[in-house]
């Protein structure tokens, strides 16, 4: 590209984040979905990956950029500096994102990419481009306690101008309980209801082959869930490269680390002065958002909605 080429395009890369603002979502088989990715739909449908990649699956904001820091870690044995060759989603693209050209696509990123790939996907188990299955490639599906997800999720939708306006509190709450396109009036959640989420991939888990995870694990006991991440993948990284993986991951450290903490996506995007993607990395923090009223009436909704699973959440740790 020349100097003068280079220049226009970055001006258009400017002009098109400056255009993004609060994307309708349009249902896909039922799912609302950002309208760029259901314009787009078949090719992402069609996408074939390669059996050696790896597809990290996760509800949005339920501990997906915490994963794919350790996975790439762990595929460079703990090289801390090979990690910062470039931010979390040029390194990791996320498979069904659009934005305007001529911000790349996942699918563009994914192209220029050699397999082994970290694949970031939302998407539920259901719209899963089928050629991951069928090739049999690795998945990994990280789960977060539903109190926990959902004010991480309103926070990111306040920042996040690809988002949906989240509104108040207390009427997210209920947009987030119903999920599902149509059944609620109104704007939806992004990506769906959090309990067909969950459980879809959970159900599926021993034929497909998935490691299921838990961010409150995480939590609780880092270096057991990369050992965990590590055997999976079939790798074998030394006890001292899995201490500097915990170190490394850790919130505060990656809440410093450029490469890792969405910096990268200019302020029209988004905003973090209304909320940091790295916000607060915590189990528990919605005993600070929801009123005692809200809980009960969030947990019996819960108890109907997770019936016929026994998916072991915990909301504290
Ligand atoms: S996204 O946009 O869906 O990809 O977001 P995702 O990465 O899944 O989730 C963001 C939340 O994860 C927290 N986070 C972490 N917690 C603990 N340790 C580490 N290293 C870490 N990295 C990210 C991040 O702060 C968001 O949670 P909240 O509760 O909002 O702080």
């Amino acid at each position: 590209m020349s100097e003068e080429e280079k220049l226009s395009y970055s001006e258009a890369i400017k002009k098109a984040y400056a255009s993004v603002y609060r994307f309708p979502l349009i249902p896909v088989r039922g799912i609302p979905i950002m309208n760029l990715i259901a314009k787009n739909w078949d090719s992402i449908w069609a996408f074939r990956p390669e059996p050696s990649d790896l597809l990290i699956a996760t509800y949005p904001k339920a501990g997906t950029t915490w994963t794919q820091e350790i996975v790439d870690l762990l595929l460079h044995n703990g090289d801390a500096e090979a990690c910062k060759r470039a931010p979390t989603p040029i390194r990791s693209p996320f498979l069904e994102i659009f934005s305007p050209p001529p911000i790349p696509s996942g699918l563009d990123l994914l192209k220029e990419m050699d397999p082994p790939r970290i694949i970031k996907t939302h998407l539920p188990f259901q719209l899963v481009p089928p050629g991951f299955w069928e090739n049999k490639c690795k998945a990994i599906y990280v789960a977060r306690n539903a109190k926990d997800n959902l004010v991480s999720y309103f926070h990111f939708d306040c920042m996040n101008m690809t988002q949906p306006d989240p509104g108040p509190w207390e009427g997210y709450i209920l947009k987030f309980m119903r999920g599902e396109y149509p059944c609620s009036p109104g704007p939806e959640v992004a990506w769906g209801s959090w309990y067909d989420h969950v459980k879809g991939y959970w159900m599926e888990r021993e034929k497909k082959n998935i490691l299921y995870l838990f961010y409150e694990d995480m939590k609780e006991n880092p270096r057991r869930e990369v050992e965990r991440i590590m055997r999976y993948l079939d790798l074998s990284v030394s006890d001292e490269v899995i201490s500097r993986i915990v170190e490394l991951t850790s919130f505060k450290n990656m809440k410093e680390n450029p490469m890792a903490n969405y910096s990268c996506i200019p302020a029209p995007v988004f905003d973090h002065s209304i909320s940091p993607f790295m916000r607060k990395g915590e189990v528990g923090d919605w005993r600070n958002h929801f009123t005692p009223e809200q809980s009960k009436m969030f947990d019996e909704d819960y108890e109907k909605q997770m019936k016929e699973v026994n998916i072991p959440f915990r909301t504290l740790i």
